[in-house]
């Protein structure tokens, strides 16, 4: 009954339980924050006039990539990649096929918005139910992720009139895979001390937050975030 295990108190980081979850759950963060960096070196390149800034962050990705592999090895655990790929891919996909259109605002949304408000969730959720290391490492990981969330939420705010179309159907377009995403790591997370619940609610407060941040009402921001709850 490994589902009932999972209260803070009580886990044991070296148990095969937990490492096999974290075996899952670690790669999806060193994969998250390696397409993350690519993503920012692409954004780089769609923004000229913010390159410095943006490869700046690209270059803090990656050395979030390096702390959460050190977390793995710290428990010696070897991530499972290739479950963290398709974890991935479908957002991976559509911000490839947003930025060879030259889709900024998409591109924005898909990693600026979406992906650093599911990284700030899960992480937020993760610290207090970490090991020594881990929480660490994740603590200082977590201060970046929102000046990544807050980069996005000005360049959107700055352009909100010319990008609003596009925005609603990114958001339309992406948020079901986020729920999708949350499904797939459900019981892993679980195993983690990870409750699915705190980690939508989360989420949903940092990405509201952020809609309404970057001038969305709040009937569009519930309009927008009731898009794939069915999912
Ligand atoms: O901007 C970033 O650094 C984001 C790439 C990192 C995403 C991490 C995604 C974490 C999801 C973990 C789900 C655990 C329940
Ligand atoms: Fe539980
Ligand atoms: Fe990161
Ligand atoms: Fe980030």
């Amino acid at each position: 009954m490994q589902q009932l295990a999972a209260t803070a108190a009580e886990l044991d980081f070296h148990s095969e339980t937990y490492k096999d979850a974290y075996s899952r759950i670690n790669a999806i963060v060193i994969e998250g924050e390696k397409e993350a960096h690519e993503n920012y070196i692409r954004l780089a390149e769609l923004l000229p006039e913010h390159q410095e800034e943006l490869i700046r962050l690209s270059k803090m990705e990656n050395r979030h990539k390096k702390g959460f592999e050190a977390c793995g090895r710290n428990l010696q655990v070897t991530p499972d990649m290739q479950f963290a790929q398709e974890f991935f891919a479908q957002l991976h996909q559509n911000f490839q096929k947003a930025a060879e259109s030259g889709n900024v605002v998409t591109c924005l949304l898909i990693q600026s918005l979406i992906i650093e408000c599911f990284a700030i969730a899960a992480y937020n959720i993760y610290i207090p139910v970490a090991d020594d290391f881990a929480r660490k490492i994740t603590e200082g990981v977590v201060k970046d992720e929102y000046s990544h969330l807050n980069f996005g939420e000005v360049w959107l705010k700055k352009h909100f009139e010319e990008s609003k179309t596009e925005l609603e159907q990114a958001n339309r377009q992406n948020l079901p895979i986020v729920w999708k995403m949350l499904n797939a790591v459900e019981n892993d997370a679980h195993t983690l001390a990870m409750e699915k619940e705190a980690l939508v609610e989360d989420f949903m407060i940092q990405y509201g937050e952020a809609l309404s941040n970057i001038g969305f009402t709040t009937r569009d921001i519930m309009r927008m975030s009731a898009y794939g709850l069915t999912a």
